[in-house]
C-alpha cells in the first residue's frame, strides 16, 4: 500500500477512558463519574477512576506510543482536570500535566492531536443544565480559548467535539451513556448547542491567533436498510438524516436537513438568528470515527445483519467496505476540506499468553479498513490521515473494562502493558511506509 508522504499516522485515546487520577491534583467531577456511579449503567460497574492510570504512567505510554513509530498521537482534555467546575477558577495542576504531556510528545518527535470534548462535561456545568443549556456553549469556547493559549503554539490540531451524535441521542434520548437522560427534544437542543459551540470556538480560536488546524469529528455510518421495502428504505433514509446529515448540513451547507426537522416536529431546537452561520464556519478539517455499517429496519432499532459476517466483541459487523462508500459519499455530497479517520478499530476476544497477544482478526481489521481509506484515495477523496481505536485497553464506557480495543494489552490488576500482535504488525507496516516514502524522495532528489 502506498500513501501520500504526509499522510499522517496515529492512535487514538481519550482522557476518562485511560488516566484514571479522578480525584487527584484538584480534578472536577465530569457527568462520567456521576453516571458510573448509577446502578446497571456499566456492564460491570467499574468507571474510570483508575483506568490504565496514565495520569502516573504517562512518560512510559509515550515511549510506547514513539516505539509503534507513528506521526501523531490524538488524546484529549479533560475538563474537569483543567477548569473543575465548568466555569471560575482554572486549576493549573491539571494544566501542567497536559503541558508535559504535550511537550513528552513533541520530545519524542510525536504531533499533538488535542481533542476539547470527549464526554467528560463538568458536573457542575451539568447541574445547571449541561449541554441542554445555552450558557454552556459560552463556558466551552471559554474553555477552548484557555487550552489553546496554553498548548496552542505546540500542538497540530484541535478538536472541538469527538462525535456529537453521541452525546446527544446515547446521552440524552436513548440514555445509555452519561448524563443518562431520555427525552428527544433536550437531545436535539443537545446537539444544536454542541455545533454551536463548536462553530463559536472555531472563530474565536482563530481570533486569537490560532495556529492550529481546526475541526470536528463526527461518528459516521452508511446507513442501509434491511430490506427493499418501502417501509425499510425510508427509515434508513431517516436514520441517516439523523446520523450523518443533522451534522454535515448545518456544517457544510449552514442548514438543518428539512425531512428531519418535519419528522421531529415539536422535538426540533431551537434556533437563534445567527447560530446556522456561526455553525457553518469553515474547518481545516474533518474527523471520522469508523466502526461498522449501519442496517435498520422499520419495525426495529439499530439492527446489524448477522448473515455470516464476523462480528467484533461488540456485536458489531466488520465492514470495511462501508468505511470506501461513506467517504466517497461525501465526498460527493459536501464541499470538504481534507478528512481524517480518528478512530478506527476493533474490540476481539483477546489473550495474554506468556507474554503475547495473538490478535490476528484485530490485525486483520486494521488492514482490510486501511485498504478501504486507500480506496476512496483512488478514487478522488483527500485524505490527511489514518488513527487506530485505541493505544491501549481501556474503560470502554458502558461496556466496562471486558471489552479491549488496544492494540497494547493492559493488565489491569498490575498496569503493564505488553504490546499486542496488532501493534506489532502496525509498527512494522509504518515502518514500511516510511521506507517507501524516504525512497520517493531519493528517488526524487536523485540519489
Ligand atoms: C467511539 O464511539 C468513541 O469515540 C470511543 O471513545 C470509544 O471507545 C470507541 O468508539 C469504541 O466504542 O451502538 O447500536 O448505536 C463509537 C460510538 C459506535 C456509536 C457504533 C454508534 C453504532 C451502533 N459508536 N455505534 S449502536
Amino acid at each position: 500500500m502506498n500513501f501520500p508522504p504526509d499522510f499522517v499516522w496515529g492512535v487514538a485515546t481519550s482522557a476518562y477512558q485511560i488516566e484514571g487520577a479522578a480525584t487527584e491534583d484538584g480534578r472536577g467531577p465530569s457527568i462520567w463519574d456521576s453516571f458510573c456511579r448509577v446502578p446497571g449503567a456499566i456492564a460491570d460497574a467499574s468507571d474510570g477512576s483508575q483506568a490504565c492510570e496514565h495520569y502516573q504512567r504517562w512518560a512510559q505510554d509515550l515511549d510506547l506510543v514513539a516505539d509503534l513509530g507513528v506521526d501523531a498521537y490524538r488524546f484529549s482534555v479533560s475538563w474537569p482536570r483543567v477548569r473543575p467546575t465548568g466555569s471560575g477558577a482554572w486549576n493549573s495542576k491539571g494544566l501542567d500535566f497536559y503541558e508535559r504531556l504535550v511537550d513528552g510528545l513533541l520530545a519524542r518527535g510525536i504531533k499533538p492531536y488535542l481533542t476539547l470534548n470527549h464526554w467528560d462535561l463538568p458536573q457542575a456545568l451539568q447541574d445547571q443544565g449541561g449541554w441542554a443549556q445555552r450558557d454552556t456553549v459560552h463556558r466551552f469556547v471559554e474553555y477552548a480559548q484557555g487550552v489553546q493559549a496554553l498548548l496552542g503554539d505546540r500542538l497540530s490540531s484541535i478538536t472541538t467535539h469527538n462525535e456529537p451524535w453521541v452525546i446527544a441521542m446515547l446521552g440524552h434520548d436513548s440514555g445509555i451513556f452519561a448524563p443518562g437522560l431520555k427525552r428527544r427534544a433536550t437531545a436535539m437542543q443537545v446537539s444544536h448547542h454542541l455545533l454551536l459551540s463548536h462553530g463559536l470556538a472555531l472563530q474565536a480560536l482563530r481570533a486569537d491567533g490560532s495556529r492550529c488546524e481546526l475541526g470536528i469529528v463526527l461518528n459516521l455510518s452508511p446507513v442501509q436498510p434491511a430490506s427493499a421495502s418501502p417501509a425499510d428504505v425510508q427509515k434508513a433514509s431517516l436514520e441517516d438524516g439523523m446520523l450523518l446529515r443533522w451534522y454535515m448540513d448545518p456544517l457544510f451547507h449552514a442548514r438543518y436537513p428539512q425531512d428531519v426537522l418535519e419528522h421531529l416536529g415539536a422535538d426540533a431546537p431551537q434556533v437563534r438568528a445567527g447560530d446556522m452561520e456561526a455553525m457553518a464556519t469553515p474547518m481545516d478539517f474533518l474527523g471520522l470515527n469508523y466502526y461498522t455499517r449501519a442496517v435498520v429496519s422499520a419495525e426495529g432499532p439499530w439492527d446489524v445483519k448477522r448473515g455470516g459476517r464476523e462480528l467484533t466483541e461488540m456485536g458489531w459487523e466488520v465492514y470495511p467496505e462501508g468505511l470506501t462508500q461513506l467517504l466517497l459519499r461525501l465526498h460527493q455530497d459536501y464541499r470538504l476540506p481534507p478528512m481524517y479517520v480518528t478512530e478506527n478499530g476493533g474490540a476481539f476476544k483477546d489473550q495474554l499468553s506468556q507474554g503475547r497477544v495473538a490478535d490476528a482478526a484485530r490485525t486483520r481489521y486494521l488492514t482490510q479498513h486501511i485498504a478501504a481509506v486507500q480506496e476512496a484515495m483512488r478514487q478522488g477523496v483527500c485524505m490527511a490521515g489514518y488513527m487506530v481505536w485505541s493505544l491501549l485497553d481501556n474503560f470502554e464506557w458502558a461496556s466496562g473494562y471486558d471489552k479491549r480495543f488496544g492494540i497494547v494489552h493492559v493488565d489491569y490488576d498490575t498496569q503493564q502493558r505488553t504490546l499486542k500482535d496488532s501493534g506489532r504488525w502496525y509498527r512494522d507496516f509504518l515502518q514500511r511506509q516510511r521506507a517507501a516514502r524516504h525512497a520517493a524522495e531519493a528517488a526524487l532528489t536523485g540519489d
